[in-house]
């Protein structure tokens, strides 16, 4: 059989379900193109993008400044390994740790790699820095935590469907409520052998869940008193989603004009993902100052894609969008709207109970059993009417349009998300 360029969605569909794994339950459209905020099927009808491929398209489908990094770096040199030096990766570590505040970085390809390199550097500086007995480690975490899909990851998850069957699971994780300041207090008080949090700054997975004003700053302050590293994973969070270059900015040179970040709360490790190449290419870092980046050593760990020529171009490009458009800005006031003019709808419609979030990453609970159809249904009439998004959890769904969405764009999609909720 050959396989056509020209296929319909069905077609396109029918072979994904055929040759394909049944990993993931897609939305029945089948994007070819993508510009900006929008994407067409192959049929050519064209969708807001709500979804930004899970807020890895921060800076808009096929951003001509990236794609140009990439096409440029894609035509003098693609892979060198890290068994040699590329003359890329070093201009990108200057250029992030520079922009993130951090002393240096690690490069990876997806998002769980760069959990999985966090975790293992927190380990290793338990270890060798704060002393803790071989094999001890201990690493919090947080209830409906999402962090990424390795055997590791998914062993302190608490989502059957991520988890069952998959075990045996590895040891040395402590999961604690979210957002419960108590809770870390009293386990960070009650175990010797621990060496860090991890957390997410605010839930995606969970159903965008925003944590209490301070909670980080708090966290983060605990962390400090019991020498305990404070992991954020700001895989989706982070590159101006939430209407700041990170939601726990720290002392990150990112200028005023994007960035209003909170000094107090800034990590010790800092994971990021997604938007670090504008949904281009597989890009992932971590970020740590020099006490806690030099446990590791040659060997210790790496990757043969991590840090390649058209990762390190591809990521710089991909930032320099983020300061030059100022899509953190951007974000912060249109998330503004969107939360406002969905607030009030709320009111007189009784399928949506709330939105909560913040910057451009927000989510609408829908008034019905987590296991109805109800939100997917909305979704499925949401792509008739133009605009792409998902559920998450069956009743909530999540709306994460790229950063450049103008505010004229926004209102138009805000009338087709009532006009779509009205209609049920
Ligand atoms: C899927 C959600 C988003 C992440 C955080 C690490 C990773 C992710 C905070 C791993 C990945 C994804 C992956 C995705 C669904 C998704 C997601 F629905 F689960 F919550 F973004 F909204 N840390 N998040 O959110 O990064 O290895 O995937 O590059 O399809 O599994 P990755």
């Amino acid at each position: 059989m050959t396989v056509l360029n020209t296929l319909t969605s069905k077609e396109a569909i029918e072979l994904e379900n055929k040759y394909g794994a049944h990993n993931y339950h897609p939305l029945p459209v089948v994007i070819s193109k993508g510009k900006g905020v929008f994407v067409w099927d192959v049929e050519g009808k064209k969708y807001y993008d709500f979804l930004s491929a899970y807020s890895a398209v921060n800076q808009g489908h096929c951003h001509p400044k990236i794609v140009e990094a990439m096409v440029t770096q894609a035509q003098t040199l693609t892979l060198t390994s890290r068994a040699f030096y590329n003359d890329q990766l070093g201009k990108y570590e200057k250029f992030a740790t520079d922009l993130f505040g951090f002393d240096k970085l690690l490069p990876m390809n997806t998002g769980a790699e760069a959990v999985e390199t966090a975790l293992k550097i927190a380990r290793k500086w338990g270890y060798e820095v704060k002393g803790i007995p071989e094999d001890k480690a201990q690493i919090v975490v947080c209830e409906n935590n999402f962090h990424g899909r390795t055997t590791t990851i998914i062993s302190f998850s608490n989502d059957p469907v991520a988890r069952k069957n998959f075990g045996p699971y590895t040891e040395g994780f402590i999961k604690i409520e979210y957002d419960n300041l108590l809770a870390l207090k009293e386990t960070l008080e009650s175990n010797q052998h621990i060496v860090a949090f991890l957390v997410e700054p605010i839930q995606g997975e969970a159903g965008v869940y925003v944590p209490s004003e301070g909670y980080l700053a708090a966290a983060k302050q605990l962390c400090e008193t019991h020498n305990v590293l404070f992991i954020a994973d700001e895989v989706q969070t982070g590159i101006a989603r939430t209407g700041r270059l990170l939601a726990t900015c720290g002392n990150c040179s990112c200028e005023d004009k994007n960035c209003s970040g909170d000094p107090e709360v800034k990590a010790d490790i800092l994971i990021l993902g997604k938007a670090l190449s504008g949904g281009a290419y597989p890009v992932s870092a971590v970020l740590a100052n020099n006490s806690i980046m030099e446990v590791i050593k040659p060997g210790n760990h790496g990757s043969t894609f991590g840090g390649n020529p058209i990762a390190a171009a591809i990521a710089i490009a991909a930032l320099e969008v983020v300061a030059d458009e100022n899509l953190a800005d951007n974000a912060a006031k249109l998330g503004v709207i969107f939360r406002e003019e969905l607030t009030l709808f709320c009111k007189d419609n009784d399928l949506v109970d709330s939105v909560r979030g913040k910057g451009l990453l927000n989510a609408i609970l829908i008034n019905d059993s987590e296991d109805s159809s109800t939100a997917w249904d909305i979704c499925m009439k949401l792509r008739d009417n133009g605009l792409l998004a998902k559920p998450t959890h069956g009743n909530i769904i999540r709306f994460a349009p790229p950063l450049i969405i103008n505010e004229s764009q926004l209102m138009e999609c805000i009338s087709i998300i009532k006009k779509t909720i009205s209609e049920f």
